[in-house]
């Protein structure tokens, strides 16, 4: 029998989720070909090189391109295992847009064999490996489920701790069938330490969908929670400080919206298709994206009609290099359309690289909006010279402890209506 190393596999899309995935493999012994329709990203991985920010990764993947277990085509070549981890995006009312996910089954169904194994990674709706991808494979002539193993196996790593969660969670494996599913299973337990648990398709891809929506309602409550607390004159922080000292509460964290290609984009995939039972979904949806809109109010009320005012940070949580449905990019737009004059700084996106004191000088008010880590070495006393207006807005209670009392600033938390 075939050992199971000796099984290459192709990752369709060598992104934030398929590059690991295709770099774990490889490094675990198997021939690994990473296929991507964007030739820049090819080109650099085939020299070794990525084009994302993930700890770890780049060596990794260096080392693995430098021993010929991992390489990069734009053109799908006949192989063992086919993982599918494209994006699925939204459209703008809110659709899952499954394009990518149809073209990279359509490329498999040219070439796929008997014995081969399909996985679906992509986060996606539910019915999707049984009603989009077993009908456009079934175009090659063989049998799903006895030809070809398909099984849907979604991604749960955390941006930034990508390598260490692919090894350490535990991972779904929802298969068409109970044979899809074990055989997807002995796939992934070569470098899996987490618990590995079986069920069908459909199961596992609501599973992936309502962890990020458990998230995504739990941020709304506590959302909800900020802004109750600053009409009240109390602070939602302390509140969510002693009240998560109760066993069985877990409050989440306030701020400036939801982003990220997950938690903001996947509860949308259930609305679409029951927006009359997923009615807690879809207000929290509408909750988490409003949040821009009440920064901007906070800051209207703190700083003058068409004065300058400053983010720091744009990514769409701390210390990652990911704009994607960042909350920020559309404060700075909201912003913009107020009449406000916008700078922003970012460590981690070259364009907003610059100096950080450059970029609040003449500033009316100084908004904390990504909490990078970058950030805890500001110098308070360069900060407040530059500044036009000393006010300063931090939407994530990060500075709190340092400046609550600094006579330097006017300083406001997001969630606290405390002066
Ligand atoms: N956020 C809050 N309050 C909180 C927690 C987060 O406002 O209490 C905001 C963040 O600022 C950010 C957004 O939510 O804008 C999402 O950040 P995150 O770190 O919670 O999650 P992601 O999107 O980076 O990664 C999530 C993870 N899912 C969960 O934590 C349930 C990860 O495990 C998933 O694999 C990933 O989505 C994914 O690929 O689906």
């Amino acid at each position: 029998m075939q050992s199971i190393k000796s099984k290459k596999i192709s990752v369709i899309g060598i992104g934030y989720i398929g590059l690991p995935t295709a770099a774990m493999f490889a490094s675990n012994g198997f021939n690994v070909v990473g296929y991507d329709v964007n030739a820049h990203t090819v080109d650099e991985l085939n020299k070794g090189n990525i084009v994302i920010e993930e700890p770890y990764l780049d060596d990794l993947v260096k080392h693995e391109v430098g021993v010929g277990r991992l390489r990069g085509t734009t053109t799908l070549e006949v192989s063992d295992v086919y993982v599918i981890a494209v994006p699925t995006p939204i459209t703008h009312d809110h659709k899952a847009d499954m394009t990518y996910v149809e073209s990279a089954c359509r490329t498999i169904a040219s070439i796929v064999k008997k014995g081969d194994t399909v996985i679906l990674e992509s986060t996606s709706p539910p019915g999707t490996t049984n009603d989009i991808i077993v009908p456009i494979l079934e175009t090659s002539g063989l049998v799903m489920g006895t030809d070809v193993f398909v099984a849907h196996s979604p991604e749960r790593v955390l941006p930034g701790r990508i390598l260490i969660e692919l090894v350490e969670n535990s991972r779904i494996v929802g298969g068409i069938n109970l044979a899809s599913s074990e055989a997807v299973k002995t796939l992934f337990e070569v470098f899996v330490k987490g618990k590995i648990f079986l069920t069908d398709a459909k199961t596992a891809e609501m599973c992936k969908l309502m962890e990020n929506t458990y998230r995504d309602v739990n941020i709304a409550l506590a959302n909800e929670l900020a802004k109750i607390c600053e009409d009240m004159g109390i602070s939602a922080w302390e509140v969510r400080e002693f009240s998560n000292h109760h066993p069985r509460v877990n409050i989440h964290m306030p701020g400036p919206g939801v982003g990220g290609h997950c938690i903001a984009v996947d509860p949308w995939f259930i609305v679409e298709k029951h927006p009359e039972l997923a009615r807690i979904m879809l207000a929290s949806r509408e909750t988490n994206d409003g949040m821009p809109h009440h920064v901007l109010n906070r800051i209207s009320a703190l700083a003058a009609p068409k004065s300058k005012i400053a983010l720091l940070g744009i990514t769409y949580k701390p210390d990652v290099d990911d704009m994607r449905e960042s909350p920020i990019v559309e404060l700075a737009h909201l912003l913009k359309s107020a009449g406000f004059e916008v700078a922003i700084h970012d460590p981690f996106i070259p364009e907003y690289q610059g100096d950080i004191y450059e970029t609040v000088k003449g500033a009316h008010a100084v908004v904390l909006a990504v909490n990078h880590k970058a950030y805890d070495g500001i110098d308070f006393d360069q900060l407040a010279a530059a500044v036009a207006k000393p006010v300063i807005l931090d939407t994530r209670n990060a500075w709190t402890e340092k400046l609550q009392n600094d006579k330097r600033f006017a300083f406001y938390v997001l969630g606290s209506g405390k002066a």
